[in-house]
């Protein structure tokens, strides 16, 4: 099982889609292991994106985050990393796959809606980040074993 940090960026929740980008992971068969509606404070935004500190987008980025509140949520699934950024879509939402998220409500890359851990580290490292130890529930759903074939 892996384990990602999904964010409902603040043109997310702005828009209207929080609902939308639930429904497709859970429909998915991802599990759902934390959440919370909030306000990301600049401390935050930074360390999260600390790999993109110096790159000509990392300002916009920055305000852009801290904007508008956003949906962080932890989900867990085998090869989540992978499943959950396929579901996304590429992160310029004009390379992205019809059928995706950002593909399908998405026009710039600036305003790409989600985000979504890259690595299996850093899903828990991102996790970790963005909440505490009992925020994170650990739980039994009954259609696991007709969602999970282990
Ligand atoms: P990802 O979100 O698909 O993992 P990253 O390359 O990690 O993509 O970039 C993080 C976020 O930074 C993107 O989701 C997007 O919001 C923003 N971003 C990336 N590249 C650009 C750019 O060239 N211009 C504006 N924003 C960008
Ligand atoms: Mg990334």
């Amino acid at each position: 099982m892996e384990r990602s940090l999904v964010l409902v960026k603040p043109d997310g929740v702005q828009r209207g889609l929080v609902g939308e980008v639930i429904a497709r992971l859970e429909k998915r068969g991802l599990l759902l292991v934390g959440a919370k509606f909030m306000q990301v404070s600049r401390e935050l935004a930074e360390e999260h994106y600390a790999i993109h500190k110096g790159k000509p987008f990392y300002e916009g980025l920055i305000a852009y985050i801290t904007s508008s509140p956003v949906m962080a949520m932890a989900w867990e699934g085998p090869s989540a990393i992978a499943a959950i950024r396929q579901t996304m879509g590429a992160t310029r939402p004009l390379e992205a796959a019809p059928g995706t998220i950002r593909h399908d409500f998405a026009l710039e890359v600036g305003r790409n809606l989600t985000h979504a851990s890259d690595s299996p580290e850093n899903g828990l490292n991102e996790t970790a980040l963005w909440f505490k130890n009992d925020e994170l529930t650990s739980w039994k759903r009954a259609t696991d074993p007709w969602i999970f074939e282990g």
